[in-house]
């Protein structure tokens, strides 16, 4: 026999005899990924997370890949721990899901048992959460442990070996933070940035929405402004916060500075309203104006991070048939459109003269006011 001929033959009964022995479960890739909270758990890649504070916590949901469906009575996550990486930095609290263990791990290995429980398409385990033991420094990565980390078959009795290649989490520095301006005054964020038919001493909202907000204590928000057509009126916290705390707002000739703050440990959601702002037109406001919100910076794990500046436009005409007059063709074309709504097909906001998200009779008072002023205007 020979040396080729022996290396097929080995071959066939490592592989073959472990073929018949594995489960459903072997090979099979287990992921990691960062809870978006508030959202259904979905294995979208969040494979990064903000750098953590001491006891800050991360969630992370747990999948198992390529499966219909299988049946497990246990499984171990372990995580690479060398030099104690991992078991200095991280206290494994517990795992939620199909089964749960609420006492956490040892070091750095969870064991999760119980009763035998299915696992269906897209093979979502559960929530796993960690706490930080102290401040994790940017770049720390953390993943699962091939060969120790198994899942138990209960149909076929076996131990399987799950593939751990994509199960990783980076915690990193600068984690950038996103805002939304909207003037659409009902609630939500409906990223309406023009707002037509803005008359003279009217009070505008300009609500403030903030997205990847993970783990943020408070923020900053700088608005710039032409003073002459807008003043800073009030501002009020967001949702966002439970309980906020805030610094009167800093207003000079032509900006306005207001921060929000929570005393209460850092955010564990990922989005909401931040704040509302609120500006009143000034008597030379006529055609349009920019508000500007130039600085936004919020603090997170002890380092502040920014998000893009945005702005908004307000504009004094209102007129639809594209001639810069108000007039009849405009309360025609604007009957055509009454009673929408922002989810109506089509829906055009250039209609919803009060942003509130429809077309209705305010709407329709704001323009025969504009139409009549016109009328009286000098030539
Ligand atoms: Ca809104
Ligand atoms: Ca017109
Ligand atoms: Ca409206």
């Amino acid at each position: 026999m020979c040396f080729v001929q022996l290396v097929l033959i080995l071959l066939t009964v490592v592989f073959g005899a472990q073929r018949a022995d594995a489960g459903l479960f072997s090979e099979k890739p287990i992921f990691l990924d960062t809870q978006v909270s508030g959202q259904p758990p979905a294995n979208d890649g969040r494979r990064t997370f903000p750098v953590l504070s001491k006891d800050d916590r991360v969630l992370i949901e747990v999948f198992v890949g390529g499966l219909a469906r299988g049946l497990t009575s246990g499984f171990t996550l372990a995580f690479v721990d060398d030099n104690l990486a991992f078991s200095m930095n991280f206290e494994i609290e517990k795992f939620e899901g199909v089964l749960t263990s609420e006492v956490g791990g040892r070091g750095a290995v969870i064991s999760v048992g119980g009763n035998p429980a299915s696992v269906r398409a897209p093979g979502y385990l559960g929530l796993l959460t960690l706490k930080a033991r102290r401040d994790i420094p940017g770049n720390t990565t953390i993943r699962l442990k091939q060969s120790v980390t198994t899942m138990f078959d209960s149909e076929t009795g076996d131990i399987d070996e799950l593939d751990v290649s994509s199960a990783e989490i980076r915690f990193v520095t600068g984690q950038a933070f996103e805002i939304t301006l909207d003037l659409d005054t009902s609630s939500g964020n409906q990223a309406r940035t023009v707002r037509n038919g803005v008359a003279i001493g009217e009070t505008v909202e300009v609500q403030v929405h903030g997205a990847a907000l993970d783990l943020m204590v408070g923020y900053i928000l700088r608005f710039d402004y032409d003073s002459t057509m807008v003043a800073f009126e009030s501002f009020l916290p967001g949702t966002v916060f439970s309980a906020a705390q805030t610094v009167s707002p800093e207003v000079t000739a032509r900006s306005v500075e207001v921060t929000a703050a929570t005393f209460g440990g850092a955010l564990n959601v990922s989005s909401g309203l931040l704040g509302r702002m609120f500006f009143t037109t000034q008597d030379s406001f006529v055609a349009s104006t920019t508000i500007r919100l130039n600085t936004a910076e919020m603090l997170r794990s002890s380092e502040f991070v920014s998000a893009i500046p945005r702005s908004v436009t307000l504009n004094g005409v209102v007129d639809f048939d594209g001639d810069n007059v108000p007039d009849f063709r405009d309360f025609l074309l604007f009957a055509a459109r009454f009673g929408e709504t922002t989810s109506s097909p089509d829906f055009d906001i250039r209609f919803d003269l009060d942003g509130d998200g429809s077309i209705g009779f305010t709407d329709f008072l704001i323009l025969s006011n504009a139409i009549e002023a016109t009328r009286e205007a000098p030539p």
